[in-house]
């Protein structure tokens, strides 16, 4: 056991907890997964007991803690430097963190009208210019990354930028926001991960509904 224990909310909606759950287990990074399922109404109060933001993702290793996903990618990526989470190339990683910068700090439209939702059947919606702007911001640096590297993944090999990602292949999907072919081949390609699939069969195992997710 490595000691790590990394705290998720409901693996149905909890896009920021995919991400470095979905980073950890794609590669090959062994922890404790603990389920905190939140509820909009209420809030749930164990996520305070053990988080200091009151938000999942939360990691702990020994006394230390870890919180927003991201630092918490940056973080395990340390501790297994073999483990491949950021592309080698000093360039090529400066820009799978700019990349994932970009999705943590932006995208709120997109991540506004269209919640993750794992269960969710897939159904269009009307997106408005704000969501479309999102849309094509991504197909562009989806775009751009494998052009650059030749894929399969958007630096070769899967990376924490693909993870960063990840919740969104869940939202272009439920939501059918996209219809290029290549945006639909990478899309593919992450939610054949065994990684994916693991957190998407988890997800719809789970009994909570969140109406607020419900679109
Ligand atoms: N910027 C944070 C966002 C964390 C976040 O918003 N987590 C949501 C779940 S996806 C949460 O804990 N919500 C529970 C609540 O607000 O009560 C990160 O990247 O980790």
């Amino acid at each position: 056991m490595t000691g790590l224990t990394l705290y998720v909310g409901n693996k149905n909606y909890s896009s920021w907890s995919m991400r470095p759950w979905i980073a950890m287990t794609a590669a090959g990074i062994d922890f404790e997964d603990v389920v905190i399922p939140f509820d909009f109404a209420a809030g749930n109060p164990d996520i305070r007991v053990v988080s200091p933001t009151g938000k999942v993702p939360l990691l702990r290793h020994g006394d230390m803690l870890v919180w927003e996903s991201l630092a918490i990618i940056e973080y395990v990526a340390e501790l297994y430097p073999d483990a491949g989470l950021w592309p080698a190339d000093r360039l090529a990683r400066a820009r799978a963190r700019s990349y994932s910068m970009e999705m943590l700090s932006g995208f709120r439209a997109l991540r506004g009208a269209c919640p993750m939702n794992v269960r969710r059947e897939k159904r269009a919606l009307e997106a408005d210019a704000a969501v479309r702007a999102d849309v094509a911001r991504i197909e562009q640096i989806w775009k751009e990354a494998l052009a650059q590297s030749g894929g399969p993944f958007l630096f070769g090999a899967f990376s924490a930028a693909d993870a960063m990602y990840a919740p969104v292949v869940n939202r272009f999907d439920a939501y059918d926001l996209v219809a290029d072919p290549g945006t639909l081949g990478y899309m593919e390609r992450v939610k054949a991960l065994p990684a994916f699939r693991k957190w998407e069969e988890a997800a719809r195992a789970e009994p909570w509904i969140v109406l607020e997710d419900e679109i």
